[in-house]
């Protein structure tokens, strides 16, 4: 019986690595304080649905399961195995990769870093949105955090902390889905 994994395996070839390598190279994301204003985050969230989406079609064409979002506040399924990753439970070892509330319909106290919104429907466009949940991550300034995304990229480890090789790991395509979903939540507000 074939299980997701090999779904993935089949399908992550170099083309769709490089495809994505590619997208991430050319899209830099920008400094904090630049990002605002930046469109980047409106390319982020349509690339990576046309990215998960193709998958999909794929998927449909084989009479397979489509993708399912994966909550980053629960552990990675075990029916997702992959090496090399450095955790199957990146949310005991990193409790701020849970979806913000400031991504929620309901809201909540924090705010985002980038605009100060508390409430996913703040986000004026979907460039904002993207920015917020991808802004640039700042390993390298003092105090400073990375955004949600790459957060949740790098906790996992392994493949999942490049973009030239996260799409290998299964748990990727269901983290987008997640992503996904929120900037659906956005454009069709319940
Ligand atoms: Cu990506």
């Amino acid at each position: 019986m074939s299980t997701e994994v090999d779904w993935v395996a089949e399908y992550a070839t170099k083309k769709i690595l490089d495809e994505h390598f590619n997208w991430h190279k050319t899209n830099m994301r920008s400094m904090n304080s630049i990002n605002q204003a930046s469109n980047y985050g409106l390319k982020f969230l349509t690339f990576h649905r046309k990215f998960i989406g193709k998958f999909d079609t794929w998927r449909k064409k084989k009479n397979l399961p489509l993708l399912v979002p994966w909550d980053p506040s629960t552990p990675i399924p075990n029916d997702l195995p992959h090496a090399p990753r450095d955790t199957n439970n990146p949310y005991s070892a990193e409790p701020r990769i849970a979806r913000p509330s400031w991504l929620t319909t309901r809201g909540g106290f924090i705010r985002d870093s980038l605009y100060g919104y508390k409430m996913l429907n703040q986000f004026r466009t979907a460039a904002e949105l993207g920015n917020a949940i991808d802004y640039m991550h700042y390993a390298m300034i003092p105090g400073g955090m990375a955004s949600w995304h790459a957060l949740v990229h790098s906790t996992i480890g392994g493949d999942m902390s490049s973009p030239a090789t996260a799409p290998k790991n299964p748990i990727f395509w269901r983290w987008h889905k997640f992503v996904d979903n929120i900037y659906a939540a956005w454009l069709a507000p319940p």
